[in-house]
């Protein structure tokens, strides 16, 4: 049998277009060339589709430059429904056939990449792709929603409020006396934005206007949250096998040093104050009840493929933070360490998402 042909597909429309474009090149350099025949393809800063270069280093992490697709000219045209040959129009015109596409490998973040529209597009085309579907992926997008869903399957989350700009215009006290229901402190979040971005913590009432405001200015949608006191764990989980049960790794710890929380900085930017750590020190009961309380949560979204779910370990028990179906995915990133110490190395691990994929469409 042929090589599988997979379409590692990164960057994209969204602010995390050089973290996306960092974790490809650290995925292009550890796939498992002999089980699959790779197609790199990037999408500009403006959604345009185009054929890469295989060439891992070109897209490595830099302080001073960060990387970056841009266009070449060689443009990816996508099959049509019932025919999977991946074709290119180069710039002069003229269109090449790059092979039958077997699956598409998403690394991409917020806007089209995450929140189930990449998802959908591939859907209609008929397309298998790793990692999250339609509804797992736009349900894990939006933090209002998910915790919903987390709730109604009896998993605990911390307390909250959700508000729209429509009510904060309207309404600021009203707010502001629901937020003093929480306790302090808070948490105050946009719905939608990934890795912390807009994200503030809320000691006392004088602070939380302009936290809300800061939010707002990324998402029309804001949630403000107790602030839960505990370590902050998480388990990856994947997707079962062969009609199998859906599986949780050993669990991780964020272990905070002198940052106040796991912000942009401390995980993408080597920033220091945040390590990542597993397994974490936690006792056999507690590690039952976090891969349990995982594989709970990533059923109760319909998860698929993947997703990393974060926990607060606290006295009275275990809150889940957040479900992220793209997960931090570069080989010191949490949930392929998480796999690491469950005895599965970073290769592995791809041709587990791709073999997962390509299962589920045969
Ligand atoms: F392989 C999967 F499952 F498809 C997959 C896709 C994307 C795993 C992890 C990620 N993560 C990311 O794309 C990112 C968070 C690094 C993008 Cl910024």
């Amino acid at each position: 049998m042929d090589k599988p042909v997979v379409a590692v597909l990164f960057g994209g429309r969204s602010s995390e277009h050089s973290i996306s474009s960092a974790t490809a090149g650290g995925v292009l350099r550890a796939i498992n060339r002999d089980r699959y025949r790779v197609i790199p393809v990037g999408i500009t800063r403006d959604g345009v589709f185009v054929l890469e270069d295989d060439e891992p280093d070109k897209f490595a992490l830099d302080a001073e430059r960060l990387p970056e697709v841009v266009d070449n000219g060689t443009r990816v045209l996508w099959p049509e429904v019932g025919d999977r040959c991946l074709r290119v129009r180069r710039a002069d015109g003229t269109v090449v056939a790059l092979g039958e596409l077997d699956v598409v490998l998403p690394i991409l973040h917020g806007v089209h990449g995450e929140d189930g529209t990449i998802q959908g597009y591939f859907d209609t085309l008929e397309i298998p792709y790793a990692g999250g579907g339609v509804l797992d992926s736009a349900l894990c997008m939006d933090k209002h929603f998910m915790k919903i869903v987390l709730q109604a399957a009896g998993v605990a989350v911390a307390p909250w409020i959700t508000v729209t700009r429509a009510r904060w215009a309207a309404d600021p006290e009203g707010v502001r006396r629901d937020a003093a229901a929480l306790g302090e402190p808070m948490f105050v979040k946009p719905a939608r934005a990934g890795s912390s971005v807009g994200v503030s913590k809320v000691h006392d009432a004088s602070e939380l206007d302009a936290a809300v405001d800061l939010a707002f200015a990324e998402d029309d949608k804001v949630l403000i949250e107790s602030a839960i006191v505990g370590r902050e764990v998480e388990v990856a989980v994947l997707e079962g096998r062969c009609g199998g049960a859906t599986r949780a790794s050993l669990p991780g710890e964020i272990v905070l040093t002198t940052r106040e929380f796991y912000d942009f900085e401390g995980k993408y930017l080597g920033g220091d104050g945040a390590e990542v750590v597993c397994p974490a020190d936690l006792t056999d009961a507690e590690i039952a009840s976090i891969q349990q309380l995982g594989v709970q949560a990533f059923d109760a979204v319909g998860g698929r493929g993947l997703a990393r779910v974060d926990f607060f370990l606290t006295a009275d028990g275990l809150y889940v933070n957040e479900l992220n179906t793209m997960p931090g995915f570069t080989p010191i990133s949490m949930f392929p360490k998480c796999w690491l110490a469950s005895g599965m190395t970073y290769p592995e691990l791809i041709s587990e998402l791709i073999d997962t994929a390509l299962e589920r469409a045969a």
